[in-house]
């Protein structure tokens, strides 16, 4: 999509550091992070929420968590832990609609999440 800010981010139209990436996922830190590691994991094509992921996504999504669990490893919060996060549409505090899983570690997470 063109007017897509994280279509824009993974063709590289807006330069971003990426701290994984392979043929289908890139993956960056949050611009205004909730822990001190806040990565989001992006498909490269555009998908607008969890709403539209389809059956033929599978693999992809797979692939989406895959790229979580190496960073959450790279980063070295992979023990004690970490947390993965898709929210899906407005009331669930979705601003960017284009489909990415959050990774937030490195203090204690909070249940249930506010
Ligand atoms: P969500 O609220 O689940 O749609 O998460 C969107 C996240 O995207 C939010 O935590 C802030 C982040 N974000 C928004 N614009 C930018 C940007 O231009 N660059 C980066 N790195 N992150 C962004």
């Amino acid at each position: 999509m063109s007017d897509c800010l994280f279509c824009k981010i993974a063709a590289g139209e807006i330069p971003v550091e990426f701290v994984y990436e392979d043929a289908e996922v890139v993956a960056f830190r949050d611009i205004n992070p909730q822990a001190p590691v806040h990565t989001l994991v992006v498909p490269r094509r555009h998908i607008a929420t969890l709403n539209d992921v389809q059956p033929a996504d599978a693999e992809l999504i797979g692939r989406l968590y895959l790229a979580a669990q190496k960073i959450a490893a790279d980063a070295g919060i992979a023990e004690p832990g970490y947390r993965t996060v898709f929210n899906c549409n407005a009331q669930a505090g979705q601003t960017v609609f284009h489909l990415h899983l959050h990774v937030l570690g490195g203090r204690a997470m909070h249940w249930p999440p506010g």
